[in-house]
């Protein structure tokens, strides 16, 4: 279902019979909301999120590239989260589609002027889909368009914002002993699950294709389940990030945590359209109950 979201813009509207929701920005190809079937909101939109282009929208699912963060000349997270998408109305099947109903496929080709900041064609499509159960299931497909035979190379994250209750009660986990970089440099993730009391933003190296977020007090827990994706950035601006981000609430850190499906450490390279290669990168976040002990 097509609707009109804030300030005009174009949203696509998913429902599943149970009564989970999804909703899509063509604006970013942005995931903005995910609800379940007891129409609890389950991602983080802040307060002072600006649907207004050319900022991209604060909070979702904003989908990073062809550059992930400054880690290339782009602008900070390539330029995909601030783009239009379109529908594709005769979507192609795809496994992502089997077992769901509800889904949509979004394109982004680049324009002109995109061309001029970074010089390569590609058809980007994101698959959303719903699952009967509500769980939210995003499958990225990337083909590189280039006639003149080139291939081209890029950093790719899905970064997002899940909705907690109370961030020093939250625990992650499935990265705890792995490699990280912070500012550049490599350190190793000591002790048991990954808590909160400080700002983070941290990207995990070669994690496990699944990653768990308890959410003590709404004795909730998010499972990430993620494919052709090496790395995991978490990311919680804490107070004084906070602060200086102009569309963000002061305190709304306690409520958000970002576990980001990457591909940043090791860019990936895609060759042609002719030589049939395309990456396909997939991200599933299910909620489950759990009783804490
Ligand atoms: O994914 C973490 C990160 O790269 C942080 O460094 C952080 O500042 C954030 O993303 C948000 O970036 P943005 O450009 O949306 O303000």
């Amino acid at each position: 279902e097509l609707t009109k979201g804030l300030n005009g813009l174009d949203k696509v509207v998913l429902r599943e019979v149970r009564g989970s929701s999804a909703e899509v920005y063509l604006y970013g190809g942005q995931v903005t909301s995910w609800k379940n079937d007891h129409r609890e909101e389950l991602l983080f939109v802040s307060s002072k999120a600006i649907f207004k282009p050319p900022k991209a929208i604060r909070g979702g699912i904003p989908i990073c590239f062809p550059q992930f963060a400054n880690c290339g000349p782009l602008e900070s997270h390539g330029f995909a989260r601030n783009r239009f998408w379109s529908i594709d109305k005769d979507p192609p099947p795809f496994p992502a589609a089997t077992s769901s109903r509800a889904f949509v496929d979004l394109i982004l080709k680049p324009s002109e002027e995109d061309l001029k900041i970074w010089p390569h064609s590609f058809e980007f499509r994101l698959r959303v889909a719903l699952s009967p159960a509500g769980d939210l299931m995003l499958t990225s497909r990337i083909r590189n368009t280039n006639t003149d035979g080139k291939p081209f190379t890029f950093t790719f994250a899905y970064h997002t914002y899940f909705s907690v209750s109370d961030i020093s009660e939250v625990r992650v986990e499935g990265l705890e002993t792995l490699d990280y970089l912070e500012n550049k440099e490599r350190f190793t993730e000591q002790g048991d699950a990954i808590t909160f009391e400080s700002e983070v933003d941290k990207i995990y190296l070669s994690t496990p294709t699944k990653i768990a977020i308890l959410d003590h007090e709404k004795k909730r827990t998010f499972v990430v389940r993620k494919d052709g994706l090496p790395d995991a950035v978490v990311w919680n601006p804490w107070d004084k990030k906070a602060k200086a981000m102009a569309d963000f609430g002061d305190e709304e850190y306690k409520h958000m945590l970002c576990v980001e499906a990457a591909a940043v450490e090791k860019s990936v390279t895609l060759k042609p359209v002719a030589s049939l290669t395309q990456r396909e990168f997939s991200l599933a976040a299910e909620k489950t109950f759990c009783w804490f002990i």
